[in-house]
């Protein structure tokens, strides 16, 4: 059967999301201010959105100036296919020649094992600016936020020095709120990181880039909403022929009408919520939020498959 589903996504609600709260202002202040005192940027973004997911403005301020390696975390739930190509693409296209796929989560994960010692070549190989005559090395980790920055900070210090994590890790967008005091990940050759906010652009290009950002969880889901965030991972998966999510939300066929599904996933997990009828008394309803939730969990997680939000697969609309 042949389906025909949304070719655009408009957005219903909370259109004017305001992206960029003063934190991050700050954040970007601090980490020009702290550059002077850097070696090499590492700039951390993820793997599922590997071109919007990124914030254009730090090369301006901060990517352009000092010796960079672009890292792109999570990559074990992105799709791997694309990988490579990404990486040549990022090379002939932005002239970035260290671009590195990572996974938090793995001990064994390769592109781990060789931030520190590519930071150390690139660095050896530069003229280190004002810091020639320091002897420790200084990294600073950048992205948006919510991709891992802590986590790759505290992995390499376990890697290197065998010690437990020093910055704080959590779910939700948002957690690292300043430019933190150096964090020791190595002792042979010395070497700190500086963590610092996850940044995004206050000018976010389309609308789509960011319900990318707001899909894999790069600001917090209240910001945009979830139903509205559970639309747009519908429309994506609908418009790139990735089905899955019938089953999960105990529909017949596939839909492009949010509503459809968050009413077969709230009577499937059995949950509705209290409201306050006109008629003056208390009424229950099938719990849509819960069921966005559950929808977009399950996107997040891997659950209804691994995919780079920016490549176009080939449609398969007939099921
Ligand atoms: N699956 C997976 N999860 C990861 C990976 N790296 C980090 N995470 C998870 O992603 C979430 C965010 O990690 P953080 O290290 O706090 O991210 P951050 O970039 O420092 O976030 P902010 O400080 O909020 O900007 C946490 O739930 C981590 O456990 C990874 O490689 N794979
Ligand atoms: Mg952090």
């Amino acid at each position: 059967m042949s389906y025909k589903f949304r070719d655009v996504f408009k957005a219903v609600d909370k259109t004017s999301v305001h992206w960029f709260p003063g934190h991050m202002g700050k954040g970007l202040r601090q980490m020009q201010q702290k550059l002077k005192m850097v070696d090499c940027v590492i700039e951390v973004h993820d793997a599922r959105i590997p071109y919007s997911g990124r914030n254009p403005d730090f090369k301006n301020t901060v990517t352009g100036v000092r010796p960079h390696i672009l890292v792109l975390n999570k990559k074990d739930l992105g799709d791997k296919s694309t990988y490579q190509t990404i990486a040549k693409d990022i090379q002939t296209n932005e002239g970035i020649d260290h671009v590195l796929f990572t996974n938090c989560k793995d001990q064994q994960c390769l592109g781990i094992k060789s931030i520190v010692p590519t930071a150390k070549r690139l660095i050896q190989g530069s003229n280190r600016f004002n810091r020639s005559e320091q002897p420790e090395f200084n990294l600073m980790i950048i992205g948006v936020p919510n991709v891992g920055k802590s986590s790759l900070t505290n992995v390499l210090r376990n890697r290197h020095l065998n010690a437990k994590g020093a910055s704080q890790v959590g779910a939700i967008a948002g957690v690292t709120r300043s430019v933190l005091t150096r964090i020791k990940i190595s002792i042979r050759p010395l070497i700190y990181m500086y963590d610092t906010p996850g940044i995004l652009t206050p000018h976010i290009r389309n609308l789509e880039h960011g319900m990318k950002l707001a899909s894999v969880s790069c600001m917090q889901d209240n910001l945009v909403g979830e139903i509205q965030i559970a639309d747009y991972i519908l429309y994506w998966l609908n418009k790139n022929g990735f089905f899955d999510y019938v089953q999960l939300m105990n529909l017949k066929e596939p839909t492009d009408s949010i509503q459809e599904v968050l009413l077969s996933g709230a009577l499937m997990l059995n949950k509705s919520m209290k409201f306050n009828h006109p008629d003056g008394t208390t009424k229950l309803r099938p719990d849509f939020d819960y069921a966005a939730r559950h929808f977009i969990r399950a996107f997040r997680s891997g659950e209804l498959g691994k995919f780079n939000l920016d490549h176009v697969y080939s449609k398969r609309n007939d099921l």
